[in-house]
């Protein structure tokens, strides 16, 4: 297709436009996919090939804005007109008839009530002015949040424009579906970050993002549920003014009901109490609120809650078991970890039968006994944990729980090191280190070898295949083939994931020797500025840790890797084989994710900076993925104007480039993490 003239150029974009907007409705606020991604795909491509040849076509409500882009420096303060209020909470069938009690008895006839599930997320705050979403708040302490109105236009079910012009505000929840978040933890682990302890915090940190590509990646939803600015809506009821909501292109919660009595409201409760679990989010509980407007006005407001609304909390989903046994199982690194083994109990939907007990302290500190009965729960209603021991039903003859002396697989001397919780093998021929060594080696973010899971680099090390990563590049299609479920042509992608790797950039291979506190992030720092691994290998601890970001016990770890005699034997069989030790030059944003304004930016620095010198800031951008540049161009997205700044300044101006002074600059660095 050659290229349209303005004139179809505009006419196309707004039909794509519009059939694209509309799939998205269907998919994100009716779950109802209309096509296949395929389909969406081409076409929004197609939007994007136009917009890219005329940037002015290029709309507010053009799916192509909801990908993020935008860095900020923070969050301004934003001032509700209408505050946001907390709810009165309920725990027992007796609360909620004394509430309906109260209730009826204020406005002297019965009502009626709108039951809805009480999502766990962040409550949220919408403004539209003539159909457009201008402005999107957080909660905050209910009378002032924060403005984070660029992250929420990147989440797909907020309609950037209503199916009617008008000017309302309209809050709900943002929320993680369950799904995401432990996707996201998975992916969070595997790169050695922080995982979320559950959903609602993984949401609230995906908002809190200054860089909108992140909240963008989250596939954050959301509900909507209350008016506060009603502008021209009509609605005289909550039940009527959720219709208006979804008519305008909101997404709104259909598991909802209108209650003629207080006894449907506890059916209506006890129903999702059991549904609760099997549900894509999380809820809490269940939100009861009068329907009639008019009622609701009478009977007002305290200075915290609503009088005519009531929050049914569940209770927490826990259970009560007997700890069988504990079990321990070494890390990589050599870390025992204990897992208490449980009589399997049902727990939040799924029976349970264990749960990491993290470490030894952790033990002591709920003292823990064999055979003693706990309570359970899980944190983001999937992860099983033990909440606490019945002390009342401990048996008369119960002993404290024996911390082990010795490794559960090599039987040498378990050790504490330095001032941490964890116990340690520290026997370098442990096989269960071996093997976890060899599954680390393989990983994604270390020589990325696709293939070799667990089990089968587990039967490589049982049968003498492999007793170090070294081996694996001898590893022959015969040896292979006397493995269990490995056939021919697995074999043959096996060896050619094995090959391939030979020719990573070398902070892999860094990554994946295992060097105790050198991550992912440490691995291409030092790759980077020794350029290879012999020199790293030679190198120093003063040297080390005078690079940026790495500190003594991360250099004198290194130092001690490398001064041992056999590492040297190691690093020479994978010389000898062809692996590559040779840094590529492959970006930071590639291994680890890096969450900073200045990813994949380029940002030119100008004018006199006080807080840090040009060098200085310049290293700390590239660390976080940025580019600095000398000139300034269409292609800059970033312009720091320190003082006296000049002609670079003026240049940014007119080609409308972001502009920040210094403090901006430093904030941003300050609120950056790799
Ligand atoms: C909080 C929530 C409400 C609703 C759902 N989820 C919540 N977290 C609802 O009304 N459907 S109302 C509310 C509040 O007023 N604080």
């Amino acid at each position: 297709m050659g290229q349209l003239n303005l004139t179809e150029a505009t006419q196309r974009a707004a039909e794509l436009r519009q059939e694209l907007n509309h799939y998205s409705y269907e998919y994100y606020v009716k779950d109802r996919p209309s096509v296949e991604d395929y389909v969406y795909d081409k076409l929004y491509a197609e939007l994007v090939a136009i917009e890219t040849d005329y940037p002015d076509l290029v709309t507010e409500d053009s799916p192509t804005q909801r990908v993020g882009g935008k860095i900020l420096p923070g969050f301004e303060k934003v001032t509700h007109d209408v505050p946001l209020y907390s709810l009165n909470d309920v725990f027992s069938k007796e609360e909620l008839i004394a509430f309906d009690a109260r209730v009826q008895k204020a406005v002297g006839q019965p009502v009626t009530y709108e039951c809805e599930l009480k999502i766990d997320g962040l409550s949220i705050s919408l403004k539209y002015e003539n159909g457009r979403f201008v402005q999107g708040a957080t909660r905050g302490d209910g009378t002032v949040g924060e403005n984070i109105t660029e992250n929420l236009k990147t989440v797909k079910s907020i309609p950037l424009t209503l199916t009617e012009p008008i000017s309302i505000e309209v809050r709900g929840e943002c929320y993680m579906p369950k799904a995401s978040f432990v996707k996201l933890n998975q992916q969070r682990e595997e790169a050695g970050q922080e995982i979320f302890a559950n959903p609602r915090n993984a949401a609230a940190g995906s908002l809190r993002q200054l860089d909108t590509r992140v909240a963008a990646s989250r596939n954050l939803s959301t509900f909507l549920y209350t008016v506060a600015d009603f502008g021209p809506m009509t609605a005289t009821t909550q039940e009527t003014a959720l219709q208006e909501l979804d008519q305008l292109g909101f997404r709104v919660n259909q598991d909802r009901k209108l209650c003629q009595t207080i006894a449907e409201v506890w059916d209506y409760i006890e129903m999702y109490h059991e549904k609760r679990t099997q549900l894509p989010y999380e809820i809490d509980g269940i939100v009861i609120k009068v329907n009639e407007f008019d009622l609701q006005d009478e009977l007002g407001f305290t200075v915290k809650a609503p009088r005519w609304a009531a929050a049914y909390k569940f209770p927490p989903e826990e259970a009560e078991t007997i700890v069988e046994n504990i079990e321990w199982t070494i890390g990589r690194t050599g870390v025992v970890t204990p897992t208490a083994v449980m009589k399997p109990v049902r727990v939040a939907g799924t029976t349970v039968s264990r749960a990491s007990l993290h470490n030894v302290d952790f033990i002591k500190m709920k003292d823990i006994h064999l055979n003693d009965p706990v309570i359970i729960y899980k944190a983001g209603d999937i992860i099983p944990e033990v909440a606490k021991v019945i002390l009342d039903k401990r048996p008369a003859d119960s002993v404290p729980y024996e911390i082990p002396t010795h490794c559960p697989v090599c039987d040498s001397e378990l050790v504490h090191l330095e001032d941490e919780v964890a116990l340690r093998c520290i026997n370098p021929k442990c096989p269960a280190l071996l093997k976890e060594g060899l599954n680390h080696f393989v990983s994604r973010n270390a020589m990325n070898i696709d293939g070799l899971g667990p089990r089968v680099l587990e039967q490589m090390y049982d049968k003498g295949l492999v007793k170090d990563v070294a081996d694996l590049y001898k590893v022959t299609e015969e040896n292979l083939l006397t493995l269990d479920k490995i056939k021919e042509k697995s074999a043959n992608n096996i060896l050619s994931a094995i090959a391939a790797s030979k020719d990573n950039s070398v902070e892999r291979l860094i990554f994946g020797l295992g060097i105790r506190h050198v991550g992912a992030k440490v691995a291409k720092i030092l790759a980077e500025h020794f350029g290879n691994l012999d020199s790293l290998s030679q190198s120093d601890a003063e040297t080390i840790v005078n690079l940026e970001t790495i500190g003594q016990i991360i250099a004198d770890s290194v130092v001690t890797y490398f001064s041992n005699e056999e590492v040297h034997e190691l690093l020479a069989e994978l010389k000898a084989v062809g692996v590559n030790f040779e840094y590529k030059g492959l970006r930071t944003a590639d291994l680890v994710e890096v969450s900073s304004p200045f990813k994949d930016r380029t940002v030119v620095l100008t004018g006199k900076l006080t807080h840090y010198t040009r060098e200085e800031a310049k290293e700390k951008i590239e660390t976080l993925g940025g580019k600095v540049t000398g000139s300034v161009s269409k292609k800059t997205d970033i312009v720091v104007a320190g003082e006296e700044a000049g002609s670079k300044l003026t240049k940014a101006q007119s080609l409308g480039v972001t502009v920040w002074d210094e403090a901006q600059m430093v904030e941003a660095l300050d609120n950056s993490s790799l």
